[in-house]
């Protein structure tokens, strides 16, 4: 049997690529000289898509004739135009819960990071400071007291609110809607979350419902003792406002694994001296990144196989 022609991307991780090149032909459109012949040709034969940090919309969709399923790589997929999918008859997969403990686990070490100042203790270290100048100074925030404010109370929101219980903070959360059977207490908005705690912790999904939802008046809401983290998408904090509010002390501080324009770093945010910063590693392990790299793969068999994905995106259900 003929094997279904597929496109790729962006080169992925060599346990996908073998898997990918044994059960299809695989188009590599990073590989391709010129992009646009490349897809002129094979676009109209592709019907599948292995898909990684790619925006997919209509016009993207338009040189796809054939296409029957985007399966994207992460669990995030505000770069695919799930309404244009739709239109177009494409099943959409992302690749959730095999990262949800691992992003749990890097938003607290994130948080703590943050609020103790350890990387920036370790620099003190590192440069000689420890014997030329003594002990790195004083924190003054600490973890112990803080009430976290989860915005996103998904998946991955829960496995970090569980482990913040551990630690012993009080939970309060804000999404779209109250969820059932869920005991933290709710707030309606974004502002009131803010109010009511001390640590705002960024777990929402980008695209256009969530832009810029963290403004300049949540910011405010949030208080001088405020610290913000954010594992989700960089979109959804305006950043500009945000190097404003720690640059005036409107809040205490900022843990920041993702940005607006990666891997563009923004310089007011980068010269603060209580803020993390992380190179988007929310999901990177070896061992995480090879299961969702799986996911991919088993979503793109399953289909060609069953004509079922495994994971589907919740809009395509
Ligand atoms: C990955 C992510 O960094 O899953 C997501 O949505 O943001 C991360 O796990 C990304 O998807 C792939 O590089």
């Amino acid at each position: 049997m003929q094997k279904p022609d597929i496109l790729m991307t962006k080169p992925m991780l060599p346990v996908v690529e073998e898997q990918l090149d044994e059960a299809f032909t695989v188009h590599r459109l990073h590989a391709a000289e010129d992009p646009d012949a490349m897809l002129a040709e094979v676009g109209p034969k592709v019907r599948g898509i292995a898909l990684s940090w790619a925006e997919v919309n209509d016009a993207f969709l338009a040189k796809f004739p054939n296409l029957e399923i985007v399966s994207s790589f992460g669990v995030g997929y505000d770069h695919v135009d799930t309404d244009a999918c739709l239109r177009a008859k494409v099943m959409v997969t992302h690749t959730p819960d095999v990262l949800t403990d691992e992003v749990a686990d890097t938003a607290i070490g994130l948080m703590i990071m943050t609020v103790r100042e350890l990387g920036q203790a370790e620099t003190w270290l590192r440069d000689g400071n420890w014997t030329k100048k003594g002990g790195y100074p004083l924190s003054q925030a600490t973890l112990q007291g803080r009430t976290l404010g989860i915005f996103g109370l998904g998946r991955i929101g829960k496995a970090i609110a569980k482990r913040a219980e551990s630690f012993g903070l009080k939970i309060a959360y804000y999404g779209r809607s109250q969820q059932a059977g869920v005991d933290y207490p709710y707030h309606a908005s974004l502002v009131s979350l803010a109010e009511a705690c001390d640590t705002l912790m960024v777990v929402a999904p980008g695209g256009a419902e969530t832009q810029h939802a963290v403004n300049a008046e949540v910011l405010s809401a949030l208080g001088p003792n405020g610290i913000v983290i954010n594992i989700g998408r960089g979109s959804v904090i305006d950043e500009a406002a945000l190097a404003d509010a720690l640059e005036s002390g409107t809040i205490y501080g900022a843990g920041l694994d993702v940005f607006e324009q990666e891997p563009c770093t923004p310089e007011r945010l980068m010269k603060l001296p209580r803020v993390t910063l992380l190179p988007h590693v929310g999901s990177a392990s070896q061992a995480t990144r090879n299961a969702m790299g799986q996911l991919v793969v088993d979503n793109l068999k399953s289909w060609f196989e069953t004509g079922k994905p495994l994971t589907a995106v919740p809009e395509m259900k």
